[in-house]
């Protein structure tokens, strides 16, 4: 096997000088790309005028980054304007919000071509290419044109919602078969695998099976698709949570929270469901008056895409929703809610995990939800808290154990929570154990290997099925692979 090339839309080089650490994806791949000799390549971050965007290549150890910066433009049109008002809000199942311009769409193959011309200038016939997520969907079909024909993986990191939802998007037709010119394309469940299965189906007119299980996968037209669930670095996540116990910033905290804490930490995004969750909540303080006074619930919700006119509006929401509960329930010796943009460290945040009695984690719609996992992996065997997980997150797949709810339905949620504050000992522990062995049935150390084997794997011809419509293998060299 030659070189690994991983491809994703934003690549944050490490600089232990500038504190800049490894991102969650590099943590993810550390033990894949161990013993390889890797190259990650994607936009380093900077927005600069046109004439001044360059294309550096950095070296790290045994990893080499290239990252290229993105005009002003290309930010507006490929990152903010396609990649997150068109394809977040509909992968998301979030139609009302996408916002198409076919000039968005134009940016945004324009830098999907940028990228597969750099990586032409770098790749051999013998290296093998891992894309990561929505940003990238036509890359493949880029690096097809320009006569590649190695191994081209692709992952996507968020959901796939059903082709009655993805046909809504304008063009869906020039850019989701585009995923055909992948060898091996991954979701993160077999529902996700489902929806693209039943697209592929009606739209162009593969005839595609759905994979019998999680991390099986299935022959569709020449390329294979498949659920790999990302999992967390369950046994050293467990270890910092138990060590940042001690730490001086969490007994701070927990000596200045009254009773219980209730947890929930996310990106300000609308598909973690922030304004239900704090309905939900209000709900629960309007029922159960007993616990006034004893439960504090803990918000961490650091900022994200603000520059999108939804994330602004929505952060002067969540602050008027988190406002109102403290009004109208909090005294001078206790807020309800506590409610901050500040990002924590992962030490913090793993103490505070372990701290919580309730992790709260409701989201609208989610790829997988790696709060959730890092909630369960941070607790005390011998005492844990309880994960409230909704049922539209990738992760209730595996984590059937938490109590399962409906985001949209504020009633039933205010009932798991209180639920979950007062659940016997000896029910949490059973629950616990249930969610830890699935958290190292999934470690992430083999989340990437998985992935890469199924991607190198010779296919069988039985396994190849062929395409109705001439659009899916719209590039010859696909078609001679
Ligand atoms: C996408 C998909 C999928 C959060 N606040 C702080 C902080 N975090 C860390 C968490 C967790 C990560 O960020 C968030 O991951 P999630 O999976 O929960 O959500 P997305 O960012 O939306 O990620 C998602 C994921 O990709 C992976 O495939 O699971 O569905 O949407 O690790 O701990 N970390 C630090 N300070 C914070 O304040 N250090």
């Amino acid at each position: 096997m030659g070189r690994i090339f991983i491809i994703s839309n934003r690549v944050a080089v490490p600089d232990p000088k500038r504190g800049v650490q490894a991102g969650g994806l590099e943590v993810a791949l550390r033990s894949t790309l161990k013993n390889h000799t890797s190259i990650w390549l994607g936009w380093s971050g900077e927005i600069k005028p046109q004439e001044q965007c360059e294309t550096r290549t950095i070296t790290r150890g045994s990893m080499t980054y290239i990252v290229s910066d993105l005009s002003e433009e290309d930010y507006k049109e490929y990152y903010s304007g396609f990649a997150n008002q068109v394809l977040w809000p509909i992968l998301h199942y979030r139609l009302d919000l996408a916002e198409f311009t076919r000039r968005d769409l134009t940016g945004y193959l324009r830098v999907n071509e940028h990228f597969a011309d750099e990586i032409t200038k770098v790749l051999e016939p013998d290296d093998i290419v891992w894309v990561h997520d929505y940003h990238l969907i036509p890359l493949a079909r880029a690096l097809r044109e320009r006569g590649h024909r190695n191994r081209i993986g692709f992952f996507l990191h968020i959901p796939v919602p059903p082709p009655e939802i993805l046909t809504a998007m304008p063009n869906h037709d020039r850019l989701l078969p585009a995923l055909c010119d992948y060898d091996l394309v991954g979701f993160q469940t077999q529902g996700d695998c489902a929806n693209f299965a039943r697209y592929l189906a009606s739209e162009i007119g593969i005839p595609a099976r759905i994979p019998g299980a999680t991390r099986s996968t299935t022959g569709v037209g020449n390329m294979r698709i498949g659920a790999f669930p990302v999992g967390i670095e369950t046994e050293e996540f467990a270890a910092m949570a138990a060590r940042a116990q001690d730490s001086n910033f969490l007994k701070r905290v927990v000596r200045s929270v009254p009773g219980e804490i209730v947890i929930g930490v996310d990106r300000l995004d609308y598909s973690k469901g922030l304004a239900q969750r704090l309905d939900a909540y209000q709900d629960f303080l309007a029922a159960n008056p007993d616990w006034h006074g004893k439960v504090t619930y803990l918000q961490i919700t650091p900022k994200s895409r603000s520059n999108i006119p939804e994330y602004a509006e929505m952060q002067t929401l969540i602050d008027t929703k988190a406002g109102h509960i403290n009004s109208s329930f909090g005294d001078v010796s206790w807020t309800p809610v506590r409610y901050t943009n500040q990002p924590y460290s992962r030490n913090a945040l793993a103490g505070l995990y372990r701290a919580a009695r309730v992790g709260l984690i409701t989201p609208l719609r989610d790829g997988m939800n790696l709060v959730a996992k890092e909630y369960v992996a941070a607790q005390d065997p011998d005492d844990p808290g309880v994960l409230i997980l909704s049922r539209f997150a990738g992760a209730a797949a595996e984590l059937e154990a938490a109590l399962l709810v409906n985001p949209y339905d504020p009633e039933s949620v205010a009932s798991a929570i209180a639920r979950a504050l007062s659940m016997p000992r000896e029910e949490r522990v059973a629950r616990q154990r249930a969610l830890y062995a699935s958290l190292q049935a999934n470690d992430i150390s083999i989340w990437g290997a998985r992935f890469m084997k199924a991607l190198t794997r010779k296919v069988g011809e039985s396994e190849r099925v062929e395409a109705r419509s001439s659009s899916v293998s719209a590039s010859p060299q696909t078609r001679a692979r």
